[in-house]
Parts: C-alpha cells; structure tokens; sequence
C-alpha cells in the first residue's frame, strides 16, 4: 500500500480495523468520520477473472468517491492531467479518495479481488468523462 499520494484531488484514507484473528477482522466506515462525505451510494465489483482486463478509464466531473480492495489485489493507476501515479490496492483498511477530474484506470487483479467503493452521489452518465482528451480539456 502506498504512503504517500502524488497526484492531484487524491489521498489516503484509513478506516478502524479490529483484528480478531484467528476469528476474522472487522472494519468500519462512518460518514463523516473516517469518510469526509455522506455515502449516497455503494457499489462493489468482483468476479474478476480476467487478469488483462482494464476497468475505469474515465474521470468524473463532481463525483468524489473512495475505493477499496476488501479482498485481493489490484492497481489503481490515476493521473490528474500532470502528475500519474500506480498504487497496488492490497489493504482492507486503507482506502483511496478518488476526487473530481481525477482519471483513473485500475488493472492487474487478482481473480479473488473485491472491490468496493463509496460514493457521494447518485449514478449519472453525465458526470463521465470517457475520453481522455475530453478529460484533458476539462481541467484546463
Ligand atoms: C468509478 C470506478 C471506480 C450504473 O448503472 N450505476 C452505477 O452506480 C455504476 C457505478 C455503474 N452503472 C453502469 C454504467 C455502466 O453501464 O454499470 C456499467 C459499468 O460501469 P463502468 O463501466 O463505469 O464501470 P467501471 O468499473 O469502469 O467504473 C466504476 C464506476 O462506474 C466509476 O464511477 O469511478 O468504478
């Protein structure tokens, strides 16, 4: 997991994590707490069998979101324009904030990789942008 984050309208989250073992670990995520929005919206995505495949690759206009690798592994590769960085997601606790106009791809997963994210809005089409060059112009 990384420790320090270079790119723009990013950062690090860490949630409360107990360790129960051998009897499991528990970790929580309270809205303004540990997550600095009210979570309108949680999605997860798994099954992810396909080591090649590339999910992502756009960037929102408002939506700000936090993401999480809550088992397995993946990279989150983001870039705000300027500055790019990858970031092997490999820890329950420690989440990604994914600002605005930040575009972000994620690849490399481990077939066992859950991964969970946090928004603070609705889902809207209109907040994508798809096209890197669109995402380009956007920022500017
Ligand atoms: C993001 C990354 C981290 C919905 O209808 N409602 C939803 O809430 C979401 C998240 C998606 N969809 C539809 C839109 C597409 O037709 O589900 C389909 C797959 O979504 P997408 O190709 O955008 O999935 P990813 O994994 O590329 O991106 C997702 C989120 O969409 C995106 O906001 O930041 O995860």
């Amino acid at each position: 997991m990384i420790k320090k984050i270079k790119v723009k309208n990013s950062g690090i989250i860490k949630l409360q994590s107990y360790d129960d073992f051998p009897d499991g670990n528990l970790t929580i995520a309270e809205s303004r707490k540990n997550i600095p929005f009210d979570i309108k919206r949680v999605y997860f995505i798994n099954n992810l069998f396909n080591n090649k495949s590339i999910r992502g690759k756009h960037a929102h206009k408002k939506l700000k979101q936090i993401i999480f690798c809550i088992n397995g592994h993946f990279t989150l590769n983001l870039d705000d324009g300027k500055n790019k960085q990858k970031i092997l997601m490999n820890n329950p606790s420690y989440g990604i904030y994914l600002g605005s106009k930040l575009w972000h791809t994620m690849n490399k997963f481990s077939s066992n990789c859950v991964i969970l994210v946090l928004a603070e809005d609705y889902y809207t089409e209109k907040d994508y942008l798809r096209n890197y060059n669109d995402f380009l112009k956007y920022i500017k």
